[in-house]
Formats: structure tokens, C-alpha cells, sequence
């Protein structure tokens, strides 16, 4: 721990730092994540941020007492660091260790879990109603990002905050960026505050002021009224948040400690909502980050000296081989439009932006509204490609399902990060898209096997008339074969891919070369077991998969998702409804959240990595052998 953390019993101690010290504890805050980052990875920029907000709010505010929720969270590791995860720090994002986002479950400094965007101002106003139930008076307050701004729930939760005139405190965190630049209206809004004239004149005027005065001082204003008044300048330039029932402050620099918890004081005697919005600038104090915060919203393990990763990224992703595919396919067909919310880069569409600039739409964090978006644009005769992680995609499912499936319309849905994503963990895992998906009347699935199929299955995709496709595929580099020209698949079809008699592996997705591996180790074994390639999820090659579950009597399913209602449930029903009647094994994840850790580490623990197929089919094919069930 830096000399002046170690010294501390924090957060309480950070209450008795005068203003100097509360720098040089930022300062020390600021060393220590950079350093660890480079050597773990994760999300630096964000956090470097909001250090001074951080160092702000927890010498204002008494947490666990008081309550702070970080919105999407990744710019929560200031936070983490004063409120006892110090030591802990370096173990961030790995299997065993801290989660990257804010977690109940590790920290009573942490009130509720985030990690999907635009939750918080709904969570804190949630909070702020049970505490008055119960006759409380803690503190709530919500740390948004002006990214974060750009989805719906805040705006749904700014709107009712506004109404029930709640006791909160919002925090509007304005960097200008979301992981790219931001988008959208409420963006040029925020930017018309910063850029007002009267912002930085009185920015320096407020300072001087505030520096005349002591923090919590017996001469500041004490009439609430009164303070409103005295600071009628700072509160003009945002009307909007006031005309929602906000009181506003603003904007103020949120990389001047004491400036913020000036601000924090004067808003703390106000009642009602109130908008504190600070601007900060993303990748604050280290170099590299401050000149290329996208490249640092996430990043992997670097060099601190020059700022470059320190694996060089060898070969190509899934969401890589995506984006060159529809790069090729927009060129061919001008109808073809991509959407994205607030991941351009994340999605692999980057390119496609820069050489589509009227066929490319960020919409923001808005993926609900990406996906009617593109249902519209889909009724109006284009062929939208819509690229959100399947975790993202939960948020749009009656958007899906009322929207496009329910009209049968023909988007098609680029479902990246399905599966086990690594170390970004629970809230970010893309575990339930074959079942939300597969379930809705008219929707297709696909999952490709390696990255030629995943050409081919957009390609087939864009070429199918009427009703909405999904393509899942996982965060991870791609196997390396050869791709080919991209082509029509036949619709519907699976495919054998190795050959048995006594046990069938029918495996959607990557994980077929898991199913492959195993069933060559199963081999050994005296287990000749038959591979299937499904391809589709839905619909099913109904004659293949029954005619080699007959042949071989014992089935097994192999898919990254929820057993409840995924791929493995598909056969069941499949079977059930043909009347066939074997043993048969679903592999997945069993009703549980999946934790952080490498992809391959998570994919171990869930045994679905080869060698707890081969495991699981082992005992299954062994067992049911013994048994004479054959
Ligand atoms: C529903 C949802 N969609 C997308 C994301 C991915 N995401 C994580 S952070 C982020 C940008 C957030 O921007 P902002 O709120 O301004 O915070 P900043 O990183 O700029 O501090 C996005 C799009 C998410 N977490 N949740």
C-alpha cells in the first residue's frame, strides 16, 4: 500500500485528510491500479477517471452506511481499493480472486451488483425508497457515466426519481466518451454545457471562491435556499435534468477533489433528486491512456513504458472474422446494414463503419431499442445486421420476440461473446442465448463450428428469405483452418463428422472440437463414438440426428448455455416427439451463474472442455454399457 494509504483505516481515516493529503492519496490510488493492470489487464481507463471522484465521495460519504453504486461498474476499482481490496487487488478478474465489477457478495461497500449498463439510478432509487420505508436516512447515491446516459432505464429512472421526488444523489460522470466516442443527442447536450464559456469562466471563478473557504466550512451558506441562489450560474446550464425534477450542479471538474466535495456538501442540503455532473477525462494521469482511452477501456496485460500489450496478438477472432465478412458481403449487397450498441470495435465493425458510414448505425447503449431499430429497417426492405454480445441481447428478448419474430422479419442477429467469456465473469456471460433464442417461433440458430462456417452461415443467413437468424459465436481465437469463399449452407442441415456405433456427441458450436477430441480419447477406450456437427440449433436436421441416435442407442449433447431449455433440450424434445425413447446426457451449465477466470479455466470447471466430455462420456457410455441398455 502507498506510505499515506498504509497509515489508514479506510474508508473512515480518508475523513480526516486535509486537501493535500487527499491528492497524494489519489496519486497513490492511481500508481498502484496502473500497475497492477499492466500486469493483469482489465478496465483502466474508466477507473483512472474517477480516482478524484472516488477519493471525493468516500471522504463525504460513510460506506457501507452510505451507499455508492458504480454504473456498469468498471470504473470501480478506486473504489475497491479504498474500501479493504487492497491487498486482494492484484488477484482482479482471475479465477478465485476479485470480480472486475462491483458484488455484494465480496464487499459490503458494494450495494448492489452491476456490470450491464443504465441500471444504476434505477438500483439507488430502489434503495433511497426502502430506506425511507424504514424510517432510515443513509445516503444513496448512482455514478453514471454520460455513456451509460444513452440507455433507456436511466432515462426511465431519471423520469420516476424526478416524480416520487426521491432523496438521491446522481453523479454524472462526463467524459465525453462511452467505450468509443459517445453518440447521440444527450451527448451534444452535455457537450454544449461543457463547451458553454460561462463553464470555464466560472470554473475559475467557483475555485477561487472554494479555495477561500474551508471545506465544510461554518461560513459556506447554509440556507439551501440560499446556496440554490448564490449558485443559479452553476445550475442554469442544465435545464433538462431540473425540468425532469432534478436540482443541478454543474459542470465541475471532476479531477479537483475539493471542488467535488464541495459540490457533494452543497447538494447534500438539498432534498429531492439531485445531478451533480462532473467532467473528467478517461485514462486521467497515465500517458497512453489518456491519448487512446478506447484502447484502454479494456485491455490486456502491457508494457507501463510505452503502453503496448505485452501478447502480441497473433491470431484472429471470431468477431475479426465477422467483421471481414460483412465487410465482403456489404459490398456485394447494398441493402445490408450493421447495427451495434456502443461496440463498434467490441463487434468487429469497425471497417465496416468507415467504409459503410450510411449503412452503419450506432445506436448507444440502447440495444433495445438497436433491435426494433433494425425490425423497422428490415420492414422497410434493408437487410440489417444486428452485432450485440449475447449477454447485451438479453436486455432486447421482447424486442426479439414482439418485434421481429412475431412479424417474421428478416434481421439477423450477429450474437458475439456467447458462451464462456472469461475474465469479465457473471454478469457478462453469454450462457442463455440458445435458450431465449431458440424458443421464439420463427427465430433460426446457428452456431459455426470454426471460423469458414462462420462465413458461411452469414452468408446463408443474408441470403434466407423471411425471418430472423441468430449466429452465436464465442469470444476466442479462431482455430486457424482455411477460409474459404464464403457460401450458401443447406438450410437445416447438420453434418457427421467422425463416425461411431456406440455412442452419438451432437455438439452446436466450438465446442464440436472439444466433442472431437474426446471422442478420439473415448476411442481408446473401446468407445467408437459418432460426432454431429449440428450447425443449426434450430431448425434441427431431424433425420440425421435420429437416424445416428438410433444406430448408436446412447446420446450425448454438448453446448456452451443453460441446460434449461438450450440445445440439449431441443434433442430431448426432438426425441420425445419422434417417440424414440434412450439414453441420453445433456452437457452444459446446470442452473448456476458461471464466475470469472481464463475462458479455458471456466470452460474446465463446467466440463466442457475435452476432457470432461471425455469424462462425462466415459462413465455415461461405460455405465450405460454395464447396465446392457443398449
Ligand atoms: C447493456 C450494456 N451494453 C453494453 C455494455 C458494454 N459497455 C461497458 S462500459 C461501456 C461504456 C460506458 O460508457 P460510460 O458510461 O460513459 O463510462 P466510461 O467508460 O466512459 O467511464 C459499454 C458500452 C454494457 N456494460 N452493458
Amino acid at each position: 500500500m502507498g506510505e499515506l494509504l498504509s497509515s489508514l483505516k479506510l474508508p473512515q481515516d480518508l475523513k480526516t485528510l486535509g486537501p493535500e493529503q487527499l491528492i497524494e492519496a489519489a496519486a497513490e490510488i492511481r500508481e498502484y491500479m496502473i500497475r497492477t493492470v499492466a500486469d493483469n489487464g482489465g478496465h483502466l481507463a474508466a477507473s483512472l477517471g474517477v480516482v478524484e471522484l472516488a477519493v471525493a465521495l468516500h471522504s463525504n460519504y460513510s460506506s457501507p452506511r452510505d451507499r455508492l453504486i458504480w454504473d456498469v461498474g468498471h470504473q470501480s476499482y478506486p473504489h475497491k481499493l479504498l474500501t479493504g481490496r487492497w491487498d486482494q487487488f492484484p488477484t482482479l478478474r482471475q479465477q478465485g480472486g476479485l470480480c472486475g465489477f462491483p458484488k455484494p457478495s465480496e464487499s459490503e461497500h458494494d450495494p448492489f451488483l452491476t456490470g450491464h449498463s443504465s441500471t444504476s439510478i434505477s438500483a439507488a432509487l430502489g434503495l433511497a425508497r426502502a430506506r425511507d420505508c424504514k424510517g432510515d436516512d443513509y445516503k444513496v447515491a448512482a455514478v453514471i457515466g454520460d455513456g451509460a446516459l444513452t440507455g433507456g432505464m436511466a432515462f426511465e429512472a431519471l423520469n420516476h426519481a424526478g416524480h416520487i421526488k426521491a432523496n438521491l444523489l446522481v453523479i454524472l460522470n462526463d467524459n465525453k466518451m462511452s467505450i468509443s466516442s459517445n453518440v447521440g443527442s444527450m451527448s451534444s447536450y452535455l457537450g454544449r454545457i461543457r463547451s458553454d464559456p460561462k463553464y470555464s469562466r466560472l470554473k475559475k471563478d467557483f475555485e477561487q471562491f472554494v479555495g477561500r473557504i474551508p471545506l465544510v466550512g461554518e461560513q459556506m451558506v447554509n440556507s439551501a435556499e440560499r446556496i440554490k441562489g448564490g449558485l443559479k450560474y452553476l445550475i442554469m446550464p442544465g435545464m433538462l435534468f431540473e425540468e425532469l425534477g432534478f436540482t443541478y450542479f454543474g459542470p465541475v471538474d471532476g479531477h479537483n477533489i475539493s471542488l467535488i466535495m464541495n459540490i457533494l456538501q452543497q447538494a447534500d442540503k438539498m432534498s429531492g433528486p439531485v445531478l451533480v455532473h462532473v467532467v473528467t477525462e478517461k485514462g486521467k494521469g497515465y500517458h497512453y491512456a489518456e491519448k487512446s482511452p478506447e484502447i484502454f477501456h479494456g485491455i490486456g496485460p502491457f508494457d507501463l513504458n510505452n503502453g503496448l500489450p505485452l501478447k502480441e496478438k497473433k491470431s484472429p477472432t471470431y468477431t475479426d472474422i465477422f467483421g471481414r465478412t460483412l465487410l465482403q458481403l456489404g459490398r456485394e449487397n447494398p441493402d445490408i446494414v450493421a447495427i451495434t450498441a456502443a461496440m463498434t470495435a467490441g463487434t468487429g465493425l469497425n471497417k465496416f463503419s468507415k467504409e459503410f458510414p450510411g449503412r452503419f448505425y450506432d445506436v448507444g447503449i440502447a440495444e433495445q431499442h438497436g433491435v426494433t431499430f433494425a425490425a423497422a429497417l428490415a420492414a422497410g426492405g434493408m437487410r440489417p445486421v444486428v452485432a450485440i454480445y449475447s449477454t447485451f441481447l438479453q436486455r432486447a428478448y421482447d424486442q426479439i420476440l414482439h418485434d421481429t419474430c412475431l412479424q417474421d422479419l428478416p434481421v439477423v442477429f450477429a450474437v458475439d461473446r456467447a458462451g464462456i467469456i472469461g475474465e469479465d465473469g457473471e454478469t457478462h456471460q453469454g450462457l442463455f442465448d440458445l435458450t431465449y433464442l431458440r424458443t421464439m417461433p420463427n427465430m433460426s440458430v446457428m452456431a459455426p463450428a470454426n471460423e469458414d462456417e462462420l462465413q458461411h452461415m452469414f452468408a446463408t443467413a443474408l441470403n434466407h428469405v423471411g425471418g430472423p437468424v441468430a449466429i452465436r459465436y464465442p469470444r476466442d481465437k479462431v482455430l486457424g483452418v482455411e477460409l474459404t469463399k464464403p457460401r450458401i449452407l443447406p438450410w437445416g442441415r447438420g453434418e457427421v463428422i467422425r463416425q461411431g456405433e456406440d455412442l452419438l456427441i451432437i455438439a452446436a458450436g466450438t465446442i464440436v472440437n472439444s466433442a472431437l477430441e474426446a471422442a478420439e480419447k473415448l476411442f481408446w477406450q473401446g468407445i467408437k463414438t459418432a460426432v454431429i456437427n449440428a450447425r443449426f440449433i434450430k431448425p434441427l436436421d431431424e433425420d440425421l440426428i435420429l437416424g445416428w441416435a438410433r444406430k448408436c442407442g446412447r446420446v450425448i449433447t454438448v453446448e456452451e448455455n443453460v441446460l434449461g431449455g438450450g440445445f440439449g433440450s431441443g434433442i430431448m424434445e426432438l426425441l420425445e416427439k419422434r417417440g424414440m425413447f434412450l439414453p441420453i446426457k445433456r452437457l452444459g451449465i446446470d442452473d448456476c451463474f458461471v464466475g470469472h477466470g481464463t475462458r479455458a479455466q471456466m470452460l474446465s470447471v463446467c466440463h466442457l472442455d475435452a476432457d470432461g466430455i471425455y469424462n462425462v462420456a466415459l462413465a455415461f457410455a461405460g455405465g450405460q454399457a454395464a447396465k446392457g441398455l443398449t
